[in-house]
Protein backbone atom coordinates (compact mmCIF):
# COMPACT_ATOMS: atom_id res chain seq x y z
CA UNK A 1 0.00 0.00 0.00
CA UNK A 2 1.31 3.43 -0.89
CA UNK A 3 1.14 5.74 1.87
CA UNK A 4 -0.07 9.48 0.84
CA UNK A 5 -0.80 10.38 3.88
CA UNK A 6 -0.49 8.90 7.27
CA UNK A 7 -1.40 11.61 10.67
CA UNK A 8 -2.33 11.24 14.30
CA UNK A 9 -5.56 12.32 15.26
CA UNK A 10 -6.16 12.15 18.70
CA UNK A 11 -5.41 10.00 21.91
CA UNK A 12 -8.21 9.68 24.66
CA UNK A 13 -9.67 7.31 27.02
CA UNK A 14 -13.31 7.48 26.88
CA UNK A 15 -15.97 7.78 23.91
CA UNK A 16 -16.69 11.41 24.69
CA UNK A 17 -12.75 11.46 23.00
CA UNK A 18 -13.31 9.41 20.17
CA UNK A 19 -12.89 10.98 16.85
CA UNK A 20 -15.61 11.20 14.43
CA UNK A 21 -16.56 8.12 13.01
CA UNK A 22 -16.68 8.64 9.26
CA UNK A 23 -13.90 6.25 7.92
CA UNK A 24 -13.39 2.29 8.44
CA UNK A 25 -11.57 1.71 11.73
CA UNK A 26 -9.02 -1.13 12.71
CA UNK A 27 -7.22 -1.30 15.96
CA UNK A 28 -4.48 -3.06 17.51
CA UNK A 29 -4.53 -5.01 20.49
CA UNK A 30 -1.32 -7.32 22.35
CA UNK A 31 0.62 -7.45 25.48
CA UNK A 32 2.84 -4.62 26.23
CA UNK A 33 5.99 -4.43 24.75
CA UNK A 34 5.27 -6.51 22.30
CA UNK A 35 5.81 -4.37 19.46
CA UNK A 36 2.57 -2.87 18.26
CA UNK A 37 3.98 0.73 17.98
CA UNK A 38 6.34 -0.26 16.04
CA UNK A 39 4.18 -2.59 13.53
CA UNK A 40 2.05 0.57 12.59
CA UNK A 41 4.80 2.69 12.31
CA UNK A 42 5.78 0.02 9.72
CA UNK A 43 2.61 -0.45 8.43
CA UNK A 44 1.91 3.75 8.20
CA UNK A 45 6.08 4.26 6.64
CA UNK A 46 6.72 6.61 9.38
CA UNK A 47 9.22 6.21 11.77
CA UNK A 48 7.79 7.91 15.05
CA UNK A 49 4.77 8.68 14.21
CA UNK A 50 3.63 6.06 17.07
CA UNK A 51 5.70 6.55 20.12
CA UNK A 52 7.58 3.70 20.60
CA UNK A 53 8.10 3.20 24.92
CA UNK A 54 10.93 2.59 26.70
CA UNK A 55 9.04 1.84 29.82
CA UNK A 56 6.34 -0.96 28.81
CA UNK A 57 2.82 -0.38 30.13
CA UNK A 58 2.84 3.26 30.36
CA UNK A 59 0.54 3.80 27.48
CA UNK A 60 -2.73 3.22 28.97
CA UNK A 61 -4.48 5.76 25.99
CA UNK A 62 -6.45 4.49 22.63
CA UNK A 63 -4.87 6.78 20.34
CA UNK A 64 -6.05 7.04 16.33
CA UNK A 65 -4.09 7.91 12.89
CA UNK A 66 -5.58 8.59 9.74
CA UNK A 67 -4.29 7.18 6.44
CA UNK A 68 -4.52 8.49 3.20
CA UNK A 69 -7.89 9.63 4.27
CA UNK A 70 -9.04 5.96 3.82
CA UNK A 71 -9.16 4.43 7.23
CA UNK A 72 -8.66 4.86 10.57
CA UNK A 73 -5.99 2.64 12.46
CA UNK A 74 -6.02 2.47 16.55
CA UNK A 75 -3.55 1.81 18.94
CA UNK A 76 -4.85 0.06 22.09
CA UNK A 77 -2.71 0.14 25.31
CA UNK A 78 -0.92 -2.86 25.70
CA UNK A 79 -1.89 -5.29 28.65
CA UNK A 80 -0.19 -8.11 30.14
CA UNK A 81 2.54 -6.34 32.05
CA UNK A 82 2.78 -7.79 35.09
CA UNK A 83 3.56 -4.34 37.02
CA UNK A 84 0.30 -3.20 36.28
CA UNK A 85 -1.35 -2.74 39.25
CA UNK A 86 -4.41 -4.74 39.61
CA UNK A 87 -6.96 -1.14 39.33
CA UNK A 88 -5.30 -0.18 35.97
CA UNK A 89 -6.23 -3.61 34.95
CA UNK A 90 -9.81 -3.08 35.42
CA UNK A 91 -9.56 0.19 33.67
CA UNK A 92 -7.91 -1.27 30.89
CA UNK A 93 -10.66 -3.85 30.88
CA UNK A 94 -13.35 -1.06 31.11
CA UNK A 95 -11.80 1.27 28.18
CA UNK A 96 -10.87 -0.83 26.00
CA UNK A 97 -14.46 -3.26 26.28
CA UNK A 98 -16.03 0.36 26.01
CA UNK A 99 -13.71 0.93 22.67
CA UNK A 100 -14.77 -2.52 20.96
CA UNK A 101 -18.32 -2.59 21.87
CA UNK A 102 -19.12 0.64 21.34
CA UNK A 103 -17.02 1.99 18.14
CA UNK A 104 -19.87 1.14 14.94
CA UNK A 105 -16.89 1.86 12.59
CA UNK A 106 -14.40 -0.65 14.02
CA UNK A 107 -14.54 -3.76 11.35
CA UNK A 108 -11.39 -5.78 12.52
CA UNK A 109 -8.81 -6.01 15.64
CA UNK A 110 -5.64 -7.17 14.80
CA UNK A 111 -4.17 -9.39 17.92
CA UNK A 112 -0.54 -9.31 18.04
CA UNK A 113 1.67 -11.56 19.67
CA UNK A 114 5.76 -12.36 20.12
CA UNK A 115 6.71 -15.16 17.74
CA UNK A 116 8.48 -16.50 20.49
CA UNK A 117 6.06 -16.88 23.02
CA UNK A 118 2.68 -17.13 20.37
CA UNK A 119 -0.85 -17.02 21.72
CA UNK A 120 -1.49 -16.70 25.24
CA UNK A 121 -4.70 -17.06 27.52
CA UNK A 122 -5.50 -12.80 27.16
CA UNK A 123 -4.83 -13.04 23.51
CA UNK A 124 -6.58 -15.75 22.80
CA UNK A 125 -9.42 -14.56 24.72
CA UNK A 126 -9.52 -10.98 23.31
CA UNK A 127 -9.59 -13.40 19.15
CA UNK A 128 -12.48 -15.40 20.83
CA UNK A 129 -14.45 -12.06 21.80
CA UNK A 130 -14.53 -10.79 18.32
CA UNK A 131 -17.10 -13.31 17.66
CA UNK A 132 -19.87 -11.96 19.63
CA UNK A 133 -18.58 -8.10 18.69
CA UNK A 134 -18.90 -8.68 14.83
CA UNK A 135 -15.05 -7.94 14.72
CA UNK A 136 -13.29 -9.83 12.39
CA UNK A 137 -9.81 -10.63 14.04
CA UNK A 138 -6.28 -10.62 11.92
CA UNK A 139 -3.84 -12.18 14.07
CA UNK A 140 -0.27 -11.26 13.99
CA UNK A 141 2.93 -12.91 15.28
CA UNK A 142 5.56 -9.97 15.10
CA UNK A 143 9.74 -9.93 15.63
CA UNK A 144 10.25 -12.72 13.06
CA UNK A 145 13.59 -10.99 12.65
CA UNK A 146 14.55 -12.37 15.50
CA UNK A 147 14.55 -15.89 14.65
CA UNK A 148 16.84 -17.96 12.09
CA UNK A 149 14.60 -19.63 9.43
CA UNK A 150 14.94 -23.07 10.43
CA UNK A 151 13.77 -21.64 14.26
CA UNK A 152 11.17 -19.44 12.16
CA UNK A 153 9.65 -22.86 10.61
CA UNK A 154 9.14 -24.37 13.77
CA UNK A 155 8.11 -22.09 15.59
CA UNK A 156 5.42 -21.52 12.83
CA UNK A 157 4.26 -24.98 12.96
CA UNK A 158 3.86 -25.07 17.36
CA UNK A 159 1.92 -21.67 17.28
CA UNK A 160 -0.57 -23.01 14.42
CA UNK A 161 -0.70 -26.35 16.11
CA UNK A 162 -1.47 -24.66 19.46
CA UNK A 163 -4.75 -22.12 17.86
CA UNK A 164 -5.48 -24.61 15.38
CA UNK A 165 -5.13 -22.27 12.65
CA UNK A 166 -3.55 -22.80 9.16
CA UNK A 167 0.05 -21.17 8.45
CA UNK A 168 -1.34 -18.48 6.20
CA UNK A 169 -4.11 -17.93 8.61
CA UNK A 170 -1.86 -15.25 10.53
CA UNK A 171 0.66 -12.77 9.52
CA UNK A 172 4.21 -13.51 10.01
CA UNK A 173 5.33 -9.85 10.55
CA UNK A 174 8.68 -7.88 10.87
CA UNK A 175 8.61 -3.96 11.78
CA UNK A 176 12.62 -4.70 11.37
CA UNK A 177 12.77 -6.37 7.96
CA UNK A 178 8.93 -4.84 6.55
CA UNK A 179 7.95 -8.63 6.22
CA UNK A 180 4.18 -9.61 6.03
CA UNK A 181 3.62 -5.43 5.68
CA UNK A 182 1.68 -5.73 2.18
CA UNK A 183 0.32 -9.35 3.73
CA UNK A 184 -1.26 -7.12 6.37
CA UNK A 185 -2.52 -4.51 4.26
CA UNK A 186 -4.41 -6.71 1.67
CA UNK A 187 -6.24 -8.23 4.61
CA UNK A 188 -6.83 -4.59 6.23
CA UNK A 189 -7.68 -3.29 2.68
CA UNK A 190 -10.29 -6.63 1.98
CA UNK A 191 -11.93 -5.53 4.85
CA UNK A 192 -12.27 -1.75 4.26
CA UNK A 193 -12.57 -1.72 0.66
CA UNK A 194 -9.25 0.38 0.57
CA UNK A 195 -7.26 0.39 -2.22
CA UNK A 196 -4.17 -1.67 -1.29
CA UNK A 197 -2.90 -0.90 -4.58
CA UNK A 198 0.68 1.23 -5.80
CA UNK A 199 -0.74 3.44 -7.73
CA UNK A 200 -2.07 6.25 -6.28
CA UNK A 201 -6.28 6.23 -6.97
N1 LIG B 1 13.91 -6.97 16.25
C1 LIG B 1 12.70 -6.44 16.36
N2 LIG B 1 12.40 -5.61 17.38
C2 LIG B 1 11.17 -5.10 17.47
C3 LIG B 1 10.14 -5.42 16.51
N3 LIG B 1 9.01 -4.77 16.86
C4 LIG B 1 9.31 -4.09 17.99
N4 LIG B 1 10.59 -4.27 18.37
C5 LIG B 1 11.25 -3.69 19.58
O1 LIG B 1 10.48 -4.05 20.72
C6 LIG B 1 10.40 -2.97 21.67
C7 LIG B 1 8.93 -2.63 21.95
O2 LIG B 1 8.35 -2.13 20.77
P1 LIG B 1 7.05 -1.20 20.77
O3 LIG B 1 6.68 -1.05 19.34
O4 LIG B 1 7.25 0.01 21.59
O5 LIG B 1 6.03 -2.17 21.51
P2 LIG B 1 4.54 -1.83 22.04
O6 LIG B 1 3.79 -3.09 21.97
O7 LIG B 1 4.00 -0.67 21.32
O8 LIG B 1 4.85 -1.46 23.57
P3 LIG B 1 3.84 -0.70 24.62
O9 LIG B 1 3.12 0.38 23.87
O10 LIG B 1 4.77 -0.17 25.66
O11 LIG B 1 2.93 -1.74 25.14
C8 LIG B 1 11.18 -1.82 21.05
O12 LIG B 1 12.47 -1.85 21.58
C9 LIG B 1 11.20 -2.17 19.56
O13 LIG B 1 12.31 -1.64 18.89
C10 LIG B 1 10.48 -6.30 15.41
O14 LIG B 1 9.69 -6.65 14.53
N5 LIG B 1 11.77 -6.77 15.41
MG1 LIG C 1 3.14 1.14 22.05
Amino acid sequence: MKIRSADFVKSGTRPAHFPEAVLPEVAFAGRSNVGKSSLMNRLMERKRLVKVSSTPGRTQLLSWFRVNDSVMLCDLPGYGFAKVPVGLRESWRKMVGDYLERRDSLLALVVIVDVRRGFEEDDLQLVEACAGLSLQPILVATKCDKLSRNELFNRQGAICRAVGADVRDIVWFSSESGKGRDELWARIGGLTSTSTADAPT
